[in-house]
């Protein structure tokens, strides 16, 4: 697939406000990419292609897990979590896309996860500081990530942590794994 066929066929999938999100989130992903040395070409179809199943309703999204053999846990957890692992599978299996960091980099792009790769940390990254996010804290996270991805990785999983603890949600296993993991690679409290 090339990028000009990822962006019509999630142009037909979204939203007007959410296409024009992953077309801010895919250049924002080609910039790390070429920051730290990563694939501009996967980056930018990653990026467009990482909110494929957003405007999926519910319902159809928790078919769909069962469909994809996704596992039963997810829907265990928040629904905005679903998205990503739909949408990971439907751009392998359906638009026959079969590079695995590209699926890893839709797959995981909401919760993060530990070990995370190089294109990964950019998705999650770029999610988190496209110019029309204006999360508290996400100032810090732009400047971070023109230095060091690890860093900004950490800072945007813990930035959303907090906003999620503080409204009492449930946090998905994976992003405290994420949030550990991180936390040991820059140096934080033991
Ligand atoms: O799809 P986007 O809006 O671009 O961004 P996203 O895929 O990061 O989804 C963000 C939403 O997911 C946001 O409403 C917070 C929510 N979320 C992320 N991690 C968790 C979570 N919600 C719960 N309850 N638990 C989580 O671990
Ligand atoms: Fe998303
Ligand atoms: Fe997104």
């Amino acid at each position: 697939m090339n990028e000009r066929e990822a962006q019509s066929i999630v142009k037909s999938k979204l939203s007007k406000d959410r296409y024009e999100h992953t077309l801010r989130v895919a250049q924002t992903a080609k910039q790390l990419a070429e920051i730290f040395n990563a694939s501009t070409k996967k980056a930018v179809l990653a990026g467009l292609l990482h909110d494929y199943a957003k405007c999926n309703p519910p319902d159809e999204l928790k078919e769909q897990i069962k469909h994809f053999r996704l596992p039963k846990h997810l829907l265990h957890y928040h629904k905005e979590l679903w998205h990503g692992p739909v949408g990971a599978k439907i751009i392998k299996e359906e638009y026959m896309v079969t590079d695995e960091d590209i699926f890893h980099a839709i797959y995981y792009h909401t919760t993060a996860r530990e070990n995370m790769s190089l294109l990964e940390k950019i998705i999650y990254v770029a999610d988190y500081i496209e110019p029309g996010r204006k999360f508290p804290g996400v100032e810090e996270v732009r400047k971070l990530a023109e230095v060091n991805l690890d860093l900004a990785t950490h800072r945007a999983i813990r930035n959303s942590m907090i906003h999620l603890l503080k409204k009492d949600a449930i946090i998905f296993p994976d992003t405290f794994l994420a949030y550990n993991q991180l936390t040991k690679i820059i140096g934080g409290v033991k």
